[in-house]
């Protein structure tokens, strides 16, 4: 016998939910050369020179920087590709994303 008699299971959302945005977050450490940095931050996160110092020089003093925001998926592919960056010249630079408040 066919199940038709089976409830749907697809729940159906009656607002449209904005996904949430995800931080991409810059980690200090003591080893990478900080015009690294500020090349991964040009080329991964579209930024100009300024930009990209202003963000390196913060994550350099305070431990941290936020980068930018993004969709879940866009935030994790940039912040894994900026790690991977990193570790491609033996760098331990890194890219955390977390979600935005
Ligand atoms: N602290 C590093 C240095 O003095 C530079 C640096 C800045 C590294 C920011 C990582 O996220 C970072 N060479």
């Amino acid at each position: 016998m066919s199940d038709s008699t089976s409830k749907p299971r697809t729940k159906i959302r009656l607002k449209t939910e904005r996904p949430r945005l995800h931080k991409v977050i810059l980690v200090n450490d003591d080893f990478t050369p900080r015009e690294f940095v500020v090349t991964v931050l040009k080329a991964e996160f579209r930024m100009n020179e300024d930009q990209a110092l202003r963000v390196m020089m913060t994550a350099h003093k305070r431990g941290t920087c936020v980068v930018a925001v993004y969709a879940q998926d866009v935030a994790e592919t940039k912040a894994t590709r900026g790690t991977d960056a990193g570790r491609a010249k033996g760098y331990p630079l890194l890219f955390t994303t977390e979600p935005e408040e």
